[in-house]
């Protein structure tokens, strides 16, 4: 049986992070074999070309004996309890520390400087995105990437003097985390998602709650108390879409408009915001409570927060034809980030909703999206693999069309739409039975908008 040599660190799983493991390793200097689980991994040709020699092994980790490992880094997407692997999850190195670990706990161990973390189930990349903009506009040295962009361990080489690290984690990285020691951590909200890995949501959430362990401060949401940390942190942050508490971060009306607070103290007006949505506001206060703790300027976050439209695919507004407004909310891949963009987008509006959805539901219950539809919706065109179970979901709450795909979502749409109204892509879905990722589901609503667009004579 192949082995792991005595001493030697292994690194499983061959992706974007193991191969980022891999550089991280090679530069300190740590000797290293890896293993992936499949015949062909996807990195094998760049990491034969950056690490000649080092050992690989392709197949079950069963046929691995990893008996002498010094150390086991497993990528995020290997579940710890992979055979082969689970037979070792318990066992600890001389120093005490967890034999089996993913790639943070090597970035911890290595970064010299603060890191600011944050996790939750949707929102993770507009929020590190945000504050990481935030530090750049205030002039810090900044690293930011993690599960969103640039690997946590690349940020090592490519932003040797940071003053700072904004990390996306997801839950497959904080599993393996045994220690983050955060300056300041935010966990932003919890609905379904992942459970096939996690096993239910009490798994689900246990991982993510990981990204309070050793944090100076915390970050939560005050209207989810499934965010709030454990066991008390040397200091906490609560944001609200409500008025806000004395100290809380929230939202409360003065002289006729919306205004992002602090306590009783108006900061910004929401209407000054680039991003969309009671959902986006609700962000923008969780990257300013965030920057706050990390002493940047107020005035240079307003900046951010008045010139960032937010990511592409993520509630982006792609045009506007007639008085209706066309939005591409691609990303809402889970019935969490859809109620998000319902809730934050229905009542914003003079019309009413027409939602395009539908796609692999991963086992969802789509029941919580039928009361803001009956509330916002004027349709709801249904589409791929899963269009039946939401229909079933929907009707009675609102008028519901069923379709082949979104193309033909979008035709009906457009028939459909009145001046004020807006269609809204948010498929509570992951696209993959009809498209590559959510990227290319999105990049299809822009081409056909802008069909749409040449065809009325907007183009
Ligand atoms: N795999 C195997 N055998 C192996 C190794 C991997 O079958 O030995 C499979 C995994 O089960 C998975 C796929 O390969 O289906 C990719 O896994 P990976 O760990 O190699 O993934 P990477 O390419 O390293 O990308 C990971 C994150 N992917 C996952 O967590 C699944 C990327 O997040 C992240 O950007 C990247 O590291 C850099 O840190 C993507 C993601 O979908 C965007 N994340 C999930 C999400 O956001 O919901 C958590
Ligand atoms: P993540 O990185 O966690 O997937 P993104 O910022 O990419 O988060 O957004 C993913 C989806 O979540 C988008 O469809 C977006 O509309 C939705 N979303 C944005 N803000 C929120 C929020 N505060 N609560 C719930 N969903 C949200």
């Amino acid at each position: 049986m192949p082995k792991v040599a005595k001493g030697e660190t292994l690194v499983v799983g061959l992706g974007v992070s193991g191969r980022a493991i891999c550089r991280h390793l090679a530069r300190v200097g740590t000797p290293f074999m890896v293993a992936d689980t499949r015949e062909v991994p996807p990195g094998l040709a760049d990491f034969r070309a950056a690490h000649p020699g080092v050992v690989l092994h392709c197949g079950p980790l069963t046929a691995l004996d990893m008996s002498e490992a010094a150390e086991i880094v497993v990528s995020p997407g290997v579940d710890p309890q992979t055979p082969g692997l689970a037979e070792v999850g318990k066992c600890r190195r001389a120093d005490g520390e967890p034999l089996v670990v993913g790639e943070i706990a090597l970035f911890v161990r290595a970064a010299r400087a603060p890191i600011a973390a944050i996790t939750g189930s949707n929102a993770k990349s507009t929020v590190t995105t945000l504050l990481g903009e935030m530090a750049r506009a205030a002039g810090r040295r900044v690293g930011v990437g993690g599960n969103l962009g640039t690997p946590a361990l690349d940020l090592l080489a490519d932003v040797p003097e940071a003053e700072l690290y904004v990390l996306e984690l997801s839950s497959f990285q904080l599993e393996t985390t045994p220690c983050l020691g955060a300056e300041s951590a935010a966990f932003l909200n919890l609905s379904e998602d992942h459970l096939d890995r996690h096993g239910d949501m009490a798994g689900y959430r246990k991982a993510k709650l990981a990204i309070f362990r050793g944090a100076r401060h915390a970050v939560v949401n005050a209207e989810d108390r499934l965010t709030w940390p454990e066991a008390p942190l040397p200091a906490m942050d609560r944001f609200t879409t409500l008025p806000p508490e004395a100290g809380e971060w929230g939202i409360a009306s003065r002289h006729g408009r919306d205004w992002l607070m602090r306590g009783d103290e108006p900061l910004i007006a929401t209407d000054e915001l680039g991003l969309a949505g009671r959902h986006n506001q609700a962000n923008a206060l969780a990257a300013l409570a965030m920057g706050n703790r990390l002493g940047l300027p107020l005035a240079s976050m307003y900046d951010v927060l008045r010139r960032f439209k937010g990511l592409p695919h993520r509630s982006e507004s792609v045009a506007e034809l007639g008085g209706v407004r066309w939005i591409n909310d691609s990303k809402g891949t889970n019935v969490g980030a859809t109620l998000a963009a319902l809730a934050g987008l229905g009542p914003t509006l003079s019309g009413r909703l027409v939602l395009l959805a539908g796609g692999l539901g991963k086992g969802a219950d789509f029941a919580p999206l039928a009361e803001p539809m009956g509330r916002f919706g004027r349709e709801a065109i249904l589409f791929g693999a899963d269009a039946d179970r939401l229909a079933e979901a929907l009707e009675g709450s609102v008028a519901v069309t069923r379709v082949g795909d979104l193309e033909a979502a979008m035709r009906r749409a457009r028939a459909i739409a009145e001046p004020g109204d807006c269609v809204l892509l948010s498929p509570a879905c992951a696209s993959l039975d009809q498209f590559a990722n959510y990227q290319a589901r999105g990049e299809a609503f822009r081409r056909h908008v802008q069909r749409i667009a040449e065809e009325a004579g907007h183009g």
